[in-house]
């Protein structure tokens, strides 16, 4: 719900419940906006974002809440959604460990609760119209990995976690061997043992519903969706890279790198999340003014700045929501356009880190000479007719 200081005030709110307020208000850059965001006219995209009705996704003309509400949260189950019974559900850490565990759910709620706040995008969010709403910012909770793995004494050789999850589907490999594989991804030693990453029996405040990965799954903040095991039942540490479908065949990404004038082309298993960002809702106030707001993320390197391009012109600065700064969750922005002239425009963000990595445009090396579809972060041009 979104209430304006002047309506807040006038429903006999006291500035102390304000203060309250100030977050949703702040997190769309209305903080000092004046009029209710009801009376501002939400102005359409041209190039509209396609929404199946059976497939939640994020719609971005609709984002003003900074945390997305599970029913608008988008599910990517490869092997269709798994059925876990708590009851007997257990997970295991076991492998190249001294001391082998078999966690019951209870155990494992008993154990130290951690929360934390981070999005979650799939890699292949951006990489066409129809599928750019696979992204939303959730509140999770749950134990912390590192120091159950720990207790379990890795042993030296060691040199991966494998995360297993329950569900499972038939591959194909050498074009016509078969088997029945289980959804898998790993981590190297140092990432599995980050003090960020949890083993999540929560989402926003409720236990994980089936298509979320019921009752446990990884949550692994700045990387992409790929990496958060859904329907988690098994840790196994390994003495060498894991491969698989998700780890070395599907979700790679193959780019090519100019090296002494000659074109390379390497293949990279999806993993940390690229700098991005998104113009999500424009929309025109009372007073004429039309306010572009959207949202930037990367993989935990904090957002520097966020700038927009208005057709041709120059690159010119939003500015960024100062309440809610998590790295590993959006950041959203805003830009008052204050002399938009009638008829059709074009809009596009581009985002910077901290370190300095700009967000590509489409004619990019980066992105041009990107031959697969995962990690889509070009701009994103946004069009609409005022
Ligand atoms: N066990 C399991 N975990 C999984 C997947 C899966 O198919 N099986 N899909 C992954 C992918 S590709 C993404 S983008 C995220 C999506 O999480 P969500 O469905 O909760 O949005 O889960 C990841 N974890
Ligand atoms: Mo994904």
């Amino acid at each position: 719900m979104i209430l304006s200081r002047r309506r807040a005030l006038s429903a006999g709110c006291s500035v102390a419940m304000l203060s309250l307020l100030r977050d949703p208000l702040a997190a769309l850059g209305l903080d000092d906006a004046g009029p209710a965001a009801s009376a501002e006219e939400l102005i359409p995209f041209l190039d509209v974002q396609p929404i199946d009705p059976k497939k939640p996704m994020l719609k971005w003309e609709g984002l003003t809440d900074w945390l997305t509400p599970t029913d608008q949260f988008f599910a990517v189950s490869h092997y269709g959604t798994a059925t876990v019974a708590a009851d007997d559900w257990k997970l295991r850490i076991e492998g190249l460990v001294d001391k082998p565990v078999a966690l019951s759910l209870d155990k494992l709620k008993a154990r130290p609760r951690k929360e934390a706040t981070a999005i979650l995008e799939c890699s292949g969010n951006g990489a066409g119209a129809g599928f750019m709403g696979a992204i939303g910012n959730a509140r999770w909770a749950g134990t912390p990995l590192a120091p159950l793995l720990k207790e379990c004494g890795p042993k030296a050789e060691a040199v991966q976690a494998v995360f297993w999850g329950a569900d499972k589907g038939k591959e194909t490999v050498h074009k016509d061997i078969q088997f029945d594989a289980n959804f898998a991804r790993s981590l190297s030693m140092p990432n599995a043992l980050r003090d960020d990453i949890l083993l999540a029996y929560e989402m926003n405040g409720q236990p994980l519903a089936a298509g979320h990965g019921f009752p446990v799954r990884l949550i692994v903040p700045g990387w992409y969706g790929i990496a958060w095991v859904k329907w988690l039942t098994r840790i196994e540490l390994v003495d060498r890279p894991f491969q698989n479908r998700f780890m070395a065949r599907d979700y790679v990404t193959l780019r090519g790198e100019e090296r002494d004038g000659k074109i390379v082309y390497t293949e990279k298993s999806v993993g940390p999340m690229n700098v991005k960002s998104l113009v999500a809702r424009v929309t025109r106030r009372p007073d004429g003014v039309v306010r572009v707001t959207g949202a930037a993320w990367t993989d935990g390197t904090p957002v520097k700045s966020v700038e927009l391009k208005i057709d041709d012109g120059d690159w010119v600065a939003a500015r960024l929501d100062e309440q809610h700064t998590d790295p590993f969750c959006w950041r959203f922005w805003s830009y008052d356009w204050k002399d938009a002239k009638p008829g059709e425009h074009t809009l596009v963000s581009r985002a910077i880190d901290e370190k300095g990595r700009v967000q590509p445009s489409a004619d990019d090396p980066a992105i041009k000479l990107k031959k697969t579809y995962w990690e889509a972060n070009a701009q994103y041009p946004r069009r609409i007719k005022l």
